[in-house]
């Protein structure tokens, strides 16, 4: 399968997150045209007001990188709009696109989609084989229900609809609140934060143990659109760099390269969440794609990203 880019409008949906920001640089350097749309113009969460702006705007493809995305404490507390607002946009963007007769879609899910236990590393055939993680599982179903509405409109209205689910990721543009930020940003502050001020010590959450596979958003936007030319299956794809650490290696790495030498302190009334969810990266790879930023490469440019904003 070839999807030919040149001459194409693709709209990215949720162009101002850290995904769909690393999706439209990359898509600059095909032959294509961009389509994007601020919260002012289209409200997701509506349905008419994105009826309204597929029927005008008529893009060939959309890659959805739009959704409520936060790390394990957001998750945890947060269930009913992680829940509700993915569901929402996800329903709202699929429905219009087939409406709006766009016949290319890219859906953007997780790997926290796969069993809390499910066996290491995860191919895609894991899906629904085995109960959720709690802390995130209403971020994960939405997810699946994404998933699922792709697969419908493929299967009943042949629509050439199809499902990417990248890992954790990080890069440029992340958010770095402490209370809703995923890991990485987290450390990247908190060891910043710590060796500026000459403290002591920086608090990880719950025991370092737990695994994590990272992928730069530069690498998974590459990925994206490695699958929108080349990946045309009812089937998800997991997008991963195959590799994990513990979280306490990662603080471990972040803090070397970050410069700060103090002691790591573990805040055990913070969850660990799922012990280990290591994509397998098979598929991808048999289809011709692999990651080019290392971790240690991409942290660093990262970090100095941090740097410029403050
Ligand atoms: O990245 P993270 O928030 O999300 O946490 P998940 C990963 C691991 O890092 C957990 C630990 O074991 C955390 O306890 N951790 C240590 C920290 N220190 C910190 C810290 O300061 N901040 C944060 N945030 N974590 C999310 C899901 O799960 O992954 C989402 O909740 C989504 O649904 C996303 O799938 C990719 O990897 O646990």
């Amino acid at each position: 399968m070839s999807y030919d880019l040149k001459g194409k409008r693709i709209w990215v949906a949720g162009h101002r997150g850290m995904v769909g920001s690393a999706v439209v640089r990359r898509l600059a350097t095909e032959n294509c045209e961009v389509i994007t749309a601020g919260r002012d113009t289209v409200d997701l969460k509506r349905q008419s007001t994105v009826e309204r702006f597929l029927d005008e705007a008529r893009p060939d493809a959309i890659v959805m990188a739009a959704a409520k995305v936060g790390g394990i404490l957001a998750n945890d507390t947060q269930p009913a709009e992680f829940l509700y607002d993915n569901l929402i946009i996800e329903a709202n963007i699929i429905q219009a696109a087939h409406a709006a007769d766009v016949n290319r879609f890219l859906f953007l899910g997780s790997s926290c989609i796969y069993p809390k236990l499910a066996a290491q590393p995860i191919s895609e055939v894991a899906l629904l084989t085995g109960p959720l993680e709690p802390t995130n599982e209403w971020y994960a179903v939405a997810k699946i229900a994404g998933i699922k509405l792709a697969q419908a409109y493929r299967k009943q209205y042949g629509r050439d609809y199809v499902s990417a689910m990248p890992t954790n990721l990080y890069g440029s543009g992340d958010n770095f609140d402490l209370n809703s930020s995923h890991v990485l940003p987290a450390l990247i502050r908190k060891a910043h934060e710590a060796k500026v001020t000459g403290a002591k010590s920086i608090t990880v959450w719950g025991t370092g143990s737990p695994r994590r596979e990272f992928l730069h958003a530069d690498d998974c936007a590459d990925a994206l659109v490695f699958l929108l030319k080349n990946y045309s299956e009812a089937e998800h794809v997991n997008v991963g760099s195959g590799e994990d650490v513990t979280i306490l290696e990662l603080t471990q790495l972040v803090c070397e390269i970050i410069g700060f030498k103090g002691e790591i302190v573990h805040d055990l009334s913070k969850p660990d969440g799922t012990p280990r969810k290591l994509m397998s990266a098979d598929k991808l790879t048999s289809l011709g794609w692999r990651p080019h930023i290392s971790l240690r490469d991409g942290i660093a440019t990262t970090y100095k990203w941090y740097l410029q904003q403050l």
